[in-house]
């Protein structure tokens, strides 16, 4: 079992620097293609032995240092009994939008085991095959709530602010419904076998630090504690964070993820005794080779003095991008870090 991933999340010593990429199963991968060539994407999350293979393939072929399951986290909106579609590169939709107090009435707090059964299966399955750690996750509450009340993805969250600031009630009745939800469903993921836990908290960044300590922040926080019992890492990567480092350092995570718009180091600064996860720019992995060998020499002397250090990129990787790349900064992070 190569544990170095979790040694570098509780701040141990590790021989190298555990590299990971957000959203590392999926599009850039002629293998994933393959398999996704013949399922939609939500019969993809909803098989376990596919969502095994796909979880796989990046750690076999480029040598990551954990696995993350193959998800997504508006699966368990749907669990919730949101009717979810994914069309065809227009992303998720939600035909019936939660703005008002009936639909959230209908919305339920599912029981993780039996609604997202095969989420639980996959993890089982996985965790006889992995030699690398596994990585769970979930959407963060305010995340999660975007898509609810959007209908769908969007750039300007007209629906959403509009709840927050004429409705504020409605939203934090919702937002404990979703956290109620959340923390049942890790708290699942975590008895099926996840080693570690991830908040997604993609759309944070549009929010004003208030708004954020106000609305979003104590959801996180809630959850979190609520799993403080399990004993295993949590990590929170807040998108576009950087203006919120100061209050998600609060928010009981062990591991802070960091985009790419942040030096690093100066992040460390700010995130005293926990581990930083990040920050490469997923698009610095168009880089020539030497240029990316040294941007990523960089980016971990920058790291040097972390409690704790997991190599990532600032977000998700671009679905262009291609695999050969992703296997050079892999190697480059091994090599360079090796101690
Ligand atoms: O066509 C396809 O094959 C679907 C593309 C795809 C994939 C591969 C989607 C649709 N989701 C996923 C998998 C996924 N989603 C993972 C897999 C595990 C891994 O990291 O390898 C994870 C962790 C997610 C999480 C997720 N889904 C987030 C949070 C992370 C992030 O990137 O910010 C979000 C916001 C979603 C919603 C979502 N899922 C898919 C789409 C197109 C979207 C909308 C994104 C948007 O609104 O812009």
């Amino acid at each position: 079992m190569n544990d170095t991933f979790l040694k570098a999340c509780r701040g141990e010593k590790t021989d190298y620097t555990p590299i990971w990429m957000m959203r590392q199963a999926g599009r850039y991968l002629p293998e994933y293609q393959k398999i996704r060539g013949n399922v939609t994407f939500l019969e993809l999350c909803k098989s376990p032995d596919l969502c095994v293979e796909v979880t796989l393939q990046p750690v076999d072929l480029l040598g990551m240092d954990a696995a993350i399951l193959f998800s997504d986290i508006l699966v368990l909106m749907e669990a919730m009994g949101a009717p979810l579609e994914f069309h065809e590169g227009r992303g998720p939709i939600f035909k019936e939008p939660i703005r008002n107090q009936a639909a959230l009435d209908a919305l339920m707090i599912p029981d993780a085991d039996e609604a997202t059964a095969f989420v639980m299966e996959t993890i089982r399955l996985l965790r006889r095959e992995l030699k690398v750690p596994l990585i769970g996750f979930a959407g963060a509450p305010f995340t999660c709530a975007t898509y609810l009340i959007e209908g769908g993805s969007s750039k300007v969250f007209w629906e959403t602010k509009k709840m927050m600031f004429t409705e504020p009630l409605l939203f934090h009745r919702l937002m404990d419904k979703i956290t109620e939800s959340t923390i049942l469903y890790l708290k699942a993921q975590a008895r099926a076998g996840a080693q570690a836990l991830q908040l997604f908290d993609s759309w944070a960044g549009v929010l004003a630090p208030c708004d954020f300590s106000n609305f979003a922040l104590p959801y996180v926080q809630k959850i979190f504690a609520a799993l403080q019992g399990y004993e295993i890492p949590l990590i929170y990567f807040a998108n576009n964070g950087a203006t919120l480092l100061d209050l998600s350092v609060s928010s009981g995570a062990d591991v802070i993820g960091l985009d790419w718009r942040i030096n690093i180091g100066e992040a460390i600064k700010k995130v005293g005794k926990r581990a930083v996860q990040g920050n490469l720019d997923p698009f610095a992995l168009l880089l020539p080779k030497d240029q990316l060998r040294q941007r990523i020499g960089d980016l971990l002397d920058g790291a040097k003095n972390a409690h704790g250090h997991i190599f990532n990129l600032g977000h998700g990787i671009h679905q262009f991008t291609p695999p050969e790349q992703a296997k050079i900064a892999v190697d480059a992070v091994h090599e360079l870090s090796s101690r």
